[in-house]
Parts: C-alpha cells; structure tokens; sequence
C-alpha cells in the first residue's frame, strides 16, 4: 500500500495550494513514489482517531504500512516528512554528505528562520486586523519579514537553487515563500520571486498542485 498524508478536504486557501500537504504531495511527486490521501473536516482533525497520529489535531500526518521487516510508521510535522520521503527515495537530497548536510540545513532554514515571521504576519491580519495599533504592529512584522528575504536574497543571489542542485531545501524554502507570493514584500527581490517561479515550473510541482487542486474542486459542494 502506498503511503497515506492527510489534507484539508476544504483547504481555507481555495485550492491554491498553500496549506502543508502540498509540501508532501511535491515531495512525493520529486521522489517519484505513489501516495493517497485522506481529506479530513476540521471537526475530523479534533476527533480522536485523527488525534491518535497528530497530536495537534493538524494536517499533515503521514502513516506507511510495516513491510514485514520493519514496523508501520506515524509521522505528522511537514519537515520531518519531506525529509522522512527524501531519506528514503532519490531525488531530494544529494548523495555526498556535506552536501546532503546542507540541504538538510536549508529545510530547517526554511522552517525555523524564514517560515515564523512570515506566518506570524499572516496570523496578524487574521487576528488582529481590528486593533488600534494593528498599523504599527503590521509595520514591525513587514520589518522582519523583509529582513529576512533581504538576507535570503543575497545569499542566493544569482543562483537557480541554494546550494548546487535542487533539493529539498528548495523544496521547503519555495513552499515557504509561496505563503507570501504576489506580496509588495516579496516584489522587492526579483531573485526570490524568479526563484519560486523555478520551483513553480518543476514538473513534479504542477503534479502535486493540480492534484491538492483537484481535491479542492471535488470536495466543493455548489461549484461555487
Ligand atoms: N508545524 C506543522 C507542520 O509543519 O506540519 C504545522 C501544521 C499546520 O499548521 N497545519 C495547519 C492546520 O492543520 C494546516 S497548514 N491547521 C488547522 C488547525 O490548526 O486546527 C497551515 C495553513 C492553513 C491554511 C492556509 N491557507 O488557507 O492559505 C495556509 C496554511
């Protein structure tokens, strides 16, 4: 059996490809390995049996059957998955180990440094649009958004991927940008927004998207 990842089975995002299973989907899609998918409620994700594999009641979640040899696996934060898709198969992670290294430092990159200010300004204008000072708070959080895509850009300068080949470090740092693409704050750096649009135009990408977007389309009740 195919390894199973959980979505949204109404994505907030309307198909466009921006909550974490797409992340997974691309992964799988690099990897050249099969996969399915479960689309869960929100309510599903609260209940018990999705609590069983993420604690958090979130998707993704990831589960693959024991081969006989080795035992079934649970796995449920988006990092650990793409690494988990990309330790197991080709295509993701170079074979020589600093470079393999690297990578592996560019998906921590992506997640620990880049992602939080960027989902903290987002979460902002969910939360807090109404405040007073949401003005002032708005101009700090777009401070250190930009700060960080100032030093991004720099380092990848001229470069088609981070470090040498395409991996998994572009991977999640392409998922991670794309949260904030078409924005002014991304305008300023024309590398960055060329450097999504390349990971954009990855074939194994426009798999993974067309299929998190077909979900999308199959689940809407009034083709609205
Ligand atoms: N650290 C975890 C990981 O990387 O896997 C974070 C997982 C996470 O945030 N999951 C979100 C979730 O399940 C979906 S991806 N949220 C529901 C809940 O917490 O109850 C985040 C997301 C959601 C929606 C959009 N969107 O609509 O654009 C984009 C991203």
């Amino acid at each position: 059996m195919p390894p199973v990842i959980t979505g949204f089975a109404h994505s907030p995002d309307r198909g466009r490809g921006h909550a974490r299973d797409m992340r997974l989907r691309w992964a799988f899609e690099e990897a050249g390995v099969d996969y399915d998918v479960r689309l869960l409620s929100f309510a599903q994700m609260k209940e018990p049996a999705h609590l069983a594999l993420h604690p958090f009641g979130q998707i993704p979640t990831y589960e693959e059957d024991g081969t006989g040899e080795e035992e079934g696996l649970t796995l449920f934060e988006s990092g650990a998955i793409v690494l988990h898709i990309a330790e197991r198969h080709g295509g993701l992670l170079p074979e020589e180990a600093g470079a393999r290294a690297r990578a592996i430092n560019w998906v921590f990159a992506a997640l620990n440094t880049m992602e939080p200010p960027i989902v903290e300004r987002e979460a902002a204008g969910y939360t807090e649009r109404e405040k007073s000072w949401y003005g002032e708070r708005l101009a700090m959080l777009d401070a250190r958004v930009d700060q960080r895509l100032g030093e991004l850009s720099r380092r990848l300068g001229e470069a088609d991927w981070l470090d040498g080949a395409f991996s998994a470090g572009d991977l999640m740092m392409v998922s991670v940008l794309r949260r904030i693409e078409g924005s002014a704050l991304l305008a300023r750096y024309p590398n960055l927004t060329a450097y999504i649009a390349r990971g954009q135009a990855r074939p194994a990408y426009q798999r993974a998207f067309d299929a998190q977007r077909a979900a999308f389309e199959a689940a809407r009740p009034d083709g609205a």
